[in-house]
């Protein structure tokens, strides 16, 4: 059986109320202003941010402490250029088919089309793979537990510090990401789970117009 380490919470800093007020309200308001960007500019940023990124997404909590991630940061451009022409020849696919015509229809407020130029004008994709097993040591297979979960909160957390750095991203999900397993070189174990376009959004981008819902619509207090 494992050995059960423990320690006393020394990090854990209690605020005086007001503090925790203002803290909460301005946290609020800086993420309010993170917006979901398509038109990347091409400047580079520099790594140490994305790392620094990585490392706060890499404390999130996950199940049994598994950390069941994987994030292969893409700058290389003939990489870039791969994985645009193989998410383009599905996103053609995914536009034109009949089945996905009503889901097409209700992406049409966020003006998404086929083409997919910020996959090589961003400077950095970054892969997010979900592990879905691993393998110990001794070549056993070792089952993950709420591994979309944890990815999902993971990159949450990357999002929101790269938003909180001042970068913009895209959550990007070509409905059908397994080419990225051959084109990033990744095992079977990994699956997928998104690309994050990080960047510099361009001079003249564009959002689109839209409202998030209010508190009363989202949470209810019993
Ligand atoms: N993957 C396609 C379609 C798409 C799907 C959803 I759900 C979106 O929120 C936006 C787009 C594309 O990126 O064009």
């Amino acid at each position: 059986m494992a050995e059960k380490i423990f320690m006393p919470l020394t990090d854990y800093c209690k605020l005086p109320e007001a503090e925790m007020k203002r803290r909460a309200s301005e946290f609020y308001a800086e993420m309010m202003q993170r917006r979901t960007v398509r038109n990347f500019s091409n400047q580079p940023v520099d790594r140490s941010i994305i790392e620094n990124c990585l490392r706060a997404a890499s404390t999130a909590p996950s199940g049994a402490n598994q950390q069941p991630w994987s994030f292969i940061v893409v700058s290389d451009h003939a990489v870039k250029r791969q994985i645009r022409e193989a998410a383009e020849k599905i996103e053609r696919d995914f536009y034109s088919k009949e089945a996905t015509k009503k889901w097409v229809n209700d992406l049409e407020h966020l003006g998404t089309v086929p083409s997919k130029p910020f996959l090589e004008t961003a400077p950095w994709l970054i892969a997010i793979f979900s592990q879905l097993y691993r393998y110990s040591a001794n070549g056993e297979k070792k089952k993950h537990y709420y591994v979309s979960e944890s990815v999902g909160i993971a990159t949450g957390m990357l999002i929101t510090g790269l938003h909180h750095a001042g970068l913009v991203s895209l959550t990007y999900t070509p409905s059908s990401m397994r080419f990225l397993n051959k084109i990033l070189s990744r095992p079977s174990n990994e699956k997928p789970f998104m690309i994050l376009v990080v960047g510099y959004p361009s001079k003249d981008a564009l959002v689109p117009s839209i409202q998030k819902k209010s508190l009363e619509d989202i949470a209810e207090f019993i």
